[in-house]
């Protein structure tokens, strides 16, 4: 908008649920100074994360990728600020979490990944996936206040 701030769509993955980062990433959000619009805490299904990475559908790992998708729940979050896409991927790092460690050390992969699947947050790569992905998991947002579920899809 007129204010220059952008919109992007992180997850705390399953692992980072479970291994009880939540808290820790939503802080490193905070004190970057991006607002949470919106979030929501949900259970992937195999058809919501297999439509959700329909662009690996090709890949090898991709059956692999959608059963970890779906091994337990996850947080969606829809964070505003300026440059929110490339500043968010900054924050977490490169995709293969055991990289990261090593190049990025204070990257939130490196904090809470452990390899190049289980990477504990996703980050819209684009702004053009940034508006698919918010799409895809906040139906009518208009003002930043209506959540809907993704079983509405
Ligand atoms: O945008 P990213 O999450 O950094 O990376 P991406 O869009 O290339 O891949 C999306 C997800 O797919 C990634 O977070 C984890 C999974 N993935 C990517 N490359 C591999 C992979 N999973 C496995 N098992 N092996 C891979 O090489």
């Amino acid at each position: 908008g007129a204010s220059g701030e952008e919109r992007t769509l992180a997850m705390v993955k399953p692992d980072g649920v479970s291994g009880n980062y939540t808290d820790e990433i939503k802080r490193i959000i905070v004190e970057a100074s991006f607002s949470i619009v919106n979030e929501m805490f949900t259970q992937l299904d195999k058809e919501t994360a297999s439509a959700f990475y329909e662009e690996h559908s090709s890949r090898s790992f991709f059956p692999h990728l959608v059963t970890y998708m779906t091994s337990g729940p996850v947080l969606v979050m829809l964070l505003e600020k300026r440059n929110a896409v490339s500043d968010w991927r900054r924050l977490i790092g490169p995709t293969d979490a055991g990289k990261a460690k090593i190049s990025h050390p204070h990257s939130i992969r490196a904090l809470c990944g452990k390899d190049s699947e289980r990477n504990c947050v996703h980050g819209s790569d684009s702004t053009s996936s940034a508006e698919r992905e918010i799409k895809f998991f906040f139906k009518n947002v208009v003002s930043g206040d209506t959540a809907s579920q993704h079983d509405e899809l």
